[in-house]
């Protein structure tokens, strides 16, 4: 009777984890200008070589996250809209442990994927209702919530506060 107990439950944590993984897995095929390329330990891919390259759509049909905040290059606070490092993790199927995050001018930045969890870290495609042009320092800018942890004004965290975001490498340390 025991033995049948847990088999049922067994049964349930294999149909739980089988329909998980399926939420995660599907991505369209991007079908305008890309925006963010993520590769590297990703499940969920679109496009060859493995990669999950997502147009400015996509990026907006994935759950918008909001920051209100100054940040070292705004002196006033600002409402920065865009999807959070977690859910755009989740949306990709990530297993790794951090991302390299590499801008349009192709400078680089290695962000633990734990500050994602931590900060609420988003990928920010909006300022104050705008989408955020390459002069704005989009499309894409890692906001960390600057205002509500003062911890963060260091300088590993301005770092990892890579504007011009156009591609994520998912790795483990
Ligand atoms: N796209 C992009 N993001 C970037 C950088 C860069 O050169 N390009 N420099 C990083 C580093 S090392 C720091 S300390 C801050 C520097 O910001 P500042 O140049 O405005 O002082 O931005 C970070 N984000
Ligand atoms: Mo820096």
């Amino acid at each position: 009777m025991k033995f049948i107990r847990n088999s049922w439950l067994a049964a349930l944590y294999c149909v739980l984890l089988l329909a998980t993984a399926a939420g995660a897995r599907a991505l369209e095929a991007a079908t305008g200008t890309p925006v963010l390329v993520v590769r590297g330990e990703i499940a969920v891919t679109n496009a060859p070589g493995g990669t999950a390259v997502f147009d400015r759509a996509m990026l907006e049909a994935l759950p918008v996250s909001r920051i209100t905040t100054t940040t070292p290059w705004d002196s006033e606070p600002h409402v920065f809209e865009g999807v959070s490092g977690v859910d755009l993790m989740q949306a990709v199927g990530a297993s790794g442990t951090e991302a390299v995050a590499l801008a349009l001018n192709d400078y680089e930045a290695v962000i633990p994927l734990a500050d994602f969890r931590r900060y609420g870290v988003i990928l920010a495609y909006r300022k104050d209702g705008v989408p955020m042009g390459v002069r704005e320092k989009g499309p894409l800018f890692v906001v960390y919530p600057f205002d509500a942890d003062p911890g963060l004004n260091r300088e590993e965290i301005l770092g990892r506060s890579v504007w011009q975001l156009k591609s994520l490498e998912v790795r483990t340390r």
